[in-house]
């Protein structure tokens, strides 16, 4: 099997805990994305979306991070994918709703127009306009995320570890990584640090805490 990724991406970093949690060695390529070799058309053959990671295993080709992750555990028959039809049915729903609703908001609304000069809005409105809604909604989220979904537990599907977490960890410490304090969310700012202390955590974010390193500055819109 292969990978197409790149570590400063937060939907390849899920896919490579999981390689590092569960000691699967696979070969890996880096895209890299700051060149934007993702556009050139070699790597267009291979994903037409342009983004990564793409998971290789023989002629099978999957793209969508959430997919590669059950896509491997399952064939491995990985128990961070249990396999009851509740216990797994609440994994993928944690999935879906870090995929669609914490990601669109965190990532896509609040961070990434602020870090990432390509996601930049062209007009000083727009872009305050989408700080603030991204912002107000992500904090409706994060209330959720630490009330509702983890509250005691210290997982997000309960005493185990799971692909969700996986998953769900590197889309939500995009937050602190960009200067938020989650201390006012002790839910979530508890299950972060269980999942960083998960072996392969540190080597999975060493490259994009170097990059927030040298973008964060105090103007940044946070939590
Ligand atoms: N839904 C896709 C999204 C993949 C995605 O957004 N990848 C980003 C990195 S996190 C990318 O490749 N961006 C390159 C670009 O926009 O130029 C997944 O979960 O795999």
């Amino acid at each position: 099997m292969k990978l197409y990724y790149h570590p400063a991406s937060t939907t390849s970093r899920p896919v490579m805990l999981y390689l590092g949690e569960t000691g699967t060695e696979i070969e890996m390529e880096v895209v890299d994305l700051f060149t934007g070799a993702n556009y050139g058309a070699p790597y267009t053959a291979i994903n037409p979306n342009q983004l990564v990671p793409v998971l290789d295993d023989g002629d099978f080709r999957l793209t969508e991070s959430s997919a590669i992750l059950k896509y491997l555990a399952e064939k491995s028959g990985s128990s961070l994918y249990p396999t009851g039809l509740q216990a797994r049915a609440r994994v993928n729903e944690r999935m879906d709703w870090l995929n669609t609703q914490m990601r669109r908001e965190l990532n896509f609304s609040l961070v990434y127009p602020q870090v990432f000069s390509f996601h930049k809005f062209d007009s000083a409105e727009g872009q305050a306009e989408k700080l603030r809604r991204g912002r107000e909604q992500t904090l409706r989220y994060m209330g959720v995320l630490n009330n509702h979904i983890i509250g005691p537990k210290p997982y997000l599907c309960g005493d185990h570890l799971t692909i969700a977490d996986l998953f769900g960890g590197s889309i939500v410490a995009m937050a602190e990584l960009f200067g938020s304090d989650l201390r006012k969310y002790p839910n979530v700012q508890g299950w972060l640090g269980r999942l960083k202390e998960l072996q392969s955590w540190k080597p999975t974010f060493a490259t994009i805490e170097g990059y927030a390193a040298s973008v964060r500055n105090p103007d940044l819109v946070v939590l």
